[in-house]
């Protein structure tokens, strides 16, 4: 489709697809809607839906959804996380409104919630990033408990399992579909890793705004001080309120090196759809990185445009990501990959 035909047709409320490729992805007017990476997007689509369905803000949505995932020690993302290669929790978190404001901390110690951290950031500074100690101070200045820092029980089996090694192999798990997750801890591998640990939302709220969050424990295992795209305003996550909002997850350092959400919203700015963006992005990284490497890491990108089109691309099999917007609509779509 022609770009100046799409903006006609979406200037008409009218979805910009193709008959042939038709799917409530590709369909305009998803609105509220709000999705997000991961299985453990659904229990974060919930409370934030629960926000956008009585027409609050996307801002507060996307806050209020990932909190749920930080604050679960079942769970990939927060402190329950898995530690660096020291022992110690690392959090990163980044958050964008409808105004390109925009608020994010780094390597964060003891505190449960980085994303209202962030959002904090935001709205009470003149700053956008703020990191480690200092971000701590300005937490705990805030009013943020300082929590105790001890690892939760599985973090604490996982890393003394990886110590027996201490292989440093910085490299996110590759979701290894087919293998059962432990049944009792959700996104653990029956071995004890964790199958990835991050979440990145993003919303569009009833008066059509959009906003987005993304937060996470970073790579288990990695060098202390090492950060990764989460954190990162253009790469981690995106929003242009004109046009859409993208957030990503995977190996941090690869999507930095493309600005992976910043190209994403830039791209549907040229015309594209959601998911097409997205796998314009991934395919960016590939020629970057050159295919054989791209074998050995995951990345995965997810969008939604102004018009409440969604859509999500990956490099390889395994990435999902909840999708969420009525409330009996809220369930997980197996991301497209470029790589077989
Ligand atoms: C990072 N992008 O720190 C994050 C990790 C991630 O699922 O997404 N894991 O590089």
């Amino acid at each position: 489709m022609h770009r100046r035909q799409f903006i006609q047709w979406s200037a008409l409320g009218i979805p910009a697809i193709s008959w042939k490729g038709f799917n409530k992805q590709q369909v305009a007017g998803n609105k509220p809607l709000v999705i997000s990476t991961w299985d453990a997007g659904i229990a974060a689509n919930s409370a934030a839906w629960k926000v956008l369905r009585s027409g609050g803000r996307a801002l507060d949505a996307v806050e209020k959804g990932v909190m749920v995932t930080e604050a679960s020690q079942n769970c990939c993302v927060g402190l329950g996380a898995n530690p660096d290669r020291d022992g110690y929790v690392t959090l990163d978190a980044c958050i964008m409104d409808e105004h390109a404001n925009c608020g994010s901390v780094a390597f964060l110690e003891r505190i449960k919630h980085p994303i209202s951290v962030a959002r904090r950031v935001m709205e009470k500074t003149p700053h956008v990033m703020l990191v480690g100690s200092g971000a701590q101070q300005f937490a705990i200045a805030e009013g943020f408990p300082l929590e105790s820092g001890k690892l939760s029980e599985e973090a604490e089996k996982t890393y003394r399992n990886w110590l027996k090694k201490s292989e440093y192999k910085p490299v996110i798990n590759i979701e290894r579909s087919g293998i059962p997750m432990a049944s009792t801890v959700p996104n653990r591998l029956p071995n004890g890793e964790w199958n990835h640990d991050t979440i990145g939302m993003i919303a569009l709220d009833a008066q059509g705004n959009l906003s987005g969050s993304c937060t996470t424990s970073g790579m288990g295992f990695k060098m202390r001080g090492r950060l990764g795209d989460s954190p990162i305003i253009g790469a981690g996550l995106f929003v242009d309120n004109e046009i859409g909002a993208a957030t990503a997850t995977g190996q941090g350092e690869d999507i930095i090196r493309i600005c992976g959400s910043h190209l994403v919203v830039e791209n549907m700015r040229n015309g594209m759809n959601p998911e097409n963006a997205c796998k314009a992005a991934v395919e960016r990284i590939v020629s970057v990185k050159g295919a054989a490497k791209c074998k050995e890491i995951q990345i995965g990108f997810i969008a939604i445009n102004k018009q409440g089109q969604y859509g999500g691309y990956c490099l390889q099999k395994g990435f999902n990501f909840a999708v969420c917007y009525a409330d009996d609509q809220n369930f997980l779509v197996d991301g497209k990959f470029i790589l077989s």
